[in-house]
């Protein structure tokens, strides 16, 4: 069991290094006052940010909103009121702010994307507002896309007519994303009916195409609205980590190698836990690690004590000697990689909470999700 709580605490000390490298997602929100900005940010990205994060003014209308342990920073403008001054300070401060960013030469620090808000309860779309897009997105575009995103869609049908109208002005933005942040609720004929929430994953997905490569980990992580993607993304991940690992021609890993193979599954775990962006301590990763190893017989490294579990895994009965070991281990890992994203989508979705994660009854099914991927691993191979 003390092999357990090391064993935690090594992941837990490497997700908070992954966490640093990662970087963040820089966002600029902005929009005319009472659109729905705030309502946004709390209903995309994870912990209830617009509340719950810290804010503090980087210039005198845009404050930066930020929270420990979520790559994220949200530039939030306020007060962009058209046709008056305030309008122009606004303007003149994201300039400054993307300039700014840009020269500091620091990629973490980059503008990654603009959404620009506007409420579709507004009947028509004034000239001047779509103006000021379309030359802030002209400035920006090589640095920075602008996504315009038409909040409290209550119609489908409007949302779907405004966002072609504004296709078809040619504006330089990436595009327009109708949503509907927060569930709705109409009172027809005094019975109250509800309009869900839609379009954020749209959003999302759309916002995940347009910023580059480096900034995307960030996102997905920070985000909270697609949560599939989170799985996926891990997935992908675990199959070129897989690949780089133990693809290198069918090498064996002799019992004596097994320190190195903890390193990469504590690397795998750590890496797998920056991109759900689960807040994952000591004892849960203690009580997950403990209810996935705990019933294989194998300790943690690929040593594996019970032959019986060997012979679960495809392929391994007819291979022979150090083979057997190299084999086993890198199904092994693998497997634990599997059996955690599962896992973790299970948390994020809140099928399993948090504080029952060492009930007896999730134990069960964590070894039962392990075993499952254990006889059905594959290897990636060279022939
Ligand atoms: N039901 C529902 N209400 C929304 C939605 N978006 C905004 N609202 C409501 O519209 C009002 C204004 O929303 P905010 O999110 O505060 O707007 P904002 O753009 O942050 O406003 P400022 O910070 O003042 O510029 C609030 O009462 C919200 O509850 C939505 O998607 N669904
Ligand atoms: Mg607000």
């Amino acid at each position: 069991m003390d092999d357990i709580f090391k064993f935690a605490q090594d992941i837990r000390n490497k997700i908070t290094e992954e966490e640093l490298k990662m970087g963040h997602f820089n966002i600029i929100i902005t929009g005319k006052t009472g659109v729905g900005k705030s309502t946004l940010i709390n209903s995309v990205f994870r912990e209830n940010i617009a509340v719950t994060g810290v804010g503090r003014p980087v210039t005198q209308r845009t404050r930066m909103i930020e929270k420990q342990g979520v790559p994220l920073r949200i530039f939030d403008t306020k007060g962009l009121e058209l046709g008056n001054t305030a309008q122009e300070d606004v303007r003149k401060d994201i300039y400054e702010l993307i300039d700014w960013q840009l020269k500091s030469k620091d990629p973490d620090k980059f503008i990654h994307s603009i959404w620009y808000c506007i409420s579709t309860t507004s009947d028509r779309i004034e000239e001047e507002e779509i103006n000021w897009i379309n030359e802030l997105a002209t400035k920006a575009q090589h640095d920075v896309p602008v996504i315009i995103v038409l909040t409290k869609t209550l119609s489908r049908k409007k949302g779907l007519a405004l966002k072609s109208q504004i296709e078809n002005m040619n504006i330089n933005v990436r595009g327009v994303v109708p949503v509907l942040a927060e569930p709705y609720e109409v009172d027809i004929n005094d019975e109250i009916k509800t309009v869900s929430s839609f379009g954020l994953t749209e959003l999302i997905g759309l916002t995940l195409q347009v910023v580059p490569e480096s900034a995307r980990n960030a996102l997905i992580n920070a985000q909270s609205v697609d949560l599939d993607l989170k799985g996926k993304r891990a997935q992908k991940w675990l199959a070129g980590f897989a690949a780089s690992n133990f693809a290198a021609g069918f090498v064996p890993f002799p019992i004596a190698d097994a320190p190195v193979l903890v390193t990469t599954e504590i690397t795998m775990l750590a890496k797998i836990t920056t991109v759900f962006g689960i807040d994952m301590d000591k004892g849960m990763l203690a009580a997950v690690v403990s209810a996935i190893v705990g019933c294989s017989g194998a300790t943690i490294g690929g040593r594996f004590a019970a032959s019986s579990l060997m012979k679960l895994i495809p392929g391994i009965g007819t291979v022979m000697g150090g083979l057997v070991n190299g084999t086993a281990a890198a199904a092994f890992t693998v497997a634990l990689g599997e059996a955690y994203i599962v896992i973790m989508t299970m948390i994020a979705k809140g099928e399993i909470r948090r504080e029952d994660i060492s009930q007896q009854q999730f134990i069960e099914q964590m070894k039962d999700i392990f075993m499952d991927k254990l006889t059905h691993t594959r290897i990636p191979m060279k022939d």
